[in-house]
């Protein structure tokens, strides 16, 4: 384990003892919560800083004396736990000089992104989610399909995944569900919506489910994009085509508002996976994942279903983001990944 840490993070482990230990397997992206590692380092003693980075097999412990590192060394290291996953797995302990790690810039929402909590009750949530009815075959006016990572069912108009546009030509019949028409009429008049939407896609996700990173269709939609998630909180990641990703805790009963650069130049996108990493002091309010290592834990996911509202839009794109704009480029960019349109086929 000493080698690998050094080799692959740059992590200098010492063969002296000091108060900070890293702790191999011991990560949140070994499947390890901060509420199971906590207690059993707490039982050789105090705990001044458990840091769990995202996506890490490894946490870093300091002790408040040498002499309980000590202590944590001898009984923890080879010791097998039982993962959040109810798998065992082996944990190597080293000996560091610090325990550090090094923070991200700080973070804010990508631009024209708004997470609005608790805009529906849980009756209408309930209700909402009673009104979908997955077990309608493709022949329904209301089309629906089992992609690779998750279940969808469009209205208004069908979401081509081929080639990641509607046929503007074609609205399915019915339009949107009567259910939806209170709710969007109650979101326009509070000011939490600017257009009254005209095409739906409901979208289920089960554990280890996910949806690839993209950007909607320029030419396809305007600028307002908003999904309402239901029966269980997410983690989605926002990219800026600079590389940098902000992970946004979209909690159960919020609506997500993209408008602007977050609508038109970040992709938006859930890995596959089951369990997201979190905020541990904040329950499950909305906002950003900080990089705080300090304060990071893993939520298993249960079933979320999300309804994305969109206006179709009728004439020629014209945003400020030519470079990943469709209407004002000569070729079509690719938007949607590959992996969804081969599910497809
Ligand atoms: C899509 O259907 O294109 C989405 O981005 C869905 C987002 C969501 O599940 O909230």
């Amino acid at each position: 384990a000493r080698h690998t840490l050094l080799r692959h993070e740059g992590i200098e482990t010492v063969s002296y003892a000091t108060q900070s230990l890293i702790v191999a397997n011991g990560g949140l992206g070994n499947q390890v919560s901060r509420n199971q590692l906590l207690p059993v380092l707490e039982k050789c003693g105090l705990v001044d800083a458990l840091l769990m980075p995202p996506n890490k097999p490894y946490s870093c412990v300091r002790y408040t004396t040498v002499e309980e590192s000590k202590k944590a060394y001898d009984t923890l290291n080879g010791r097998e736990i039982v993962d959040d996953l109810g798998q065992k797995i082996i944990l190597y302990l080293n000996f560091v000089e610090k325990a550090q790690w090094k923070e991200l810039g700080l973070q804010a929402l990508p631009p024209g992104l708004k997470v609005i909590e608790e805009i529906i009750s849980s009756e209408d949530e309930k209700m909402l989610l009673e009104s979908v009815n997955w077990t309608e075959d493709t022949d329904n006016q209301n089309f629906q399909k089992s992609l690779k990572h998750r279940r969808v069912k469009h209205f208004g108009y069908e979401f081509h995944y081929d080639n990641n546009n509607v046929d503007k030509d074609k609205p399915l019949p019915g339009g949107l569900p009567d259910i939806c028409e209170s709710i969007l009429e109650k979101w326009l008049k509070a000011g939490f919506i600017k257009h009254k939407p005209d095409q739906l896609t409901i979208n289920q996700y089960e554990p280890g489910h996910g949806i690839p990173a993209h950007i909607d269709t320029h030419s396809a939609f305007e600028d307002e994009i908003v999904s309402l998630s239901l029966g269980s909180e997410i983690v989605m990641d926002f990219k800026h085509p600079d590389g940098m990703t902000v992970p946004v805790m979209l909690p159960r009963r919020s609506l997500l508002v993209m408008t602007g650069e977050s609508r038109y130049l970040w992709t938006h996108g859930i890995t596959p996976r089951k369990f997201d990493t979190v905020q541990a002091s904040k329950g499950h309010k909305s906002g950003i994942i900080t990089s705080d290592v300090e304060d990071l834990t893993l939520n298993k996911r249960g079933i979320r279903t999300s309804f994305t509202f969109r206006k179709v839009r009728q004439t020629p794109c014209n945003c400020s983001y030519p470079l990943v704009c469709d209407s004002q480029m000569k070729e079509a960019p690719a938007s949607f990944p590959e992996s969804d349109k081969e599910a497809l086929q």
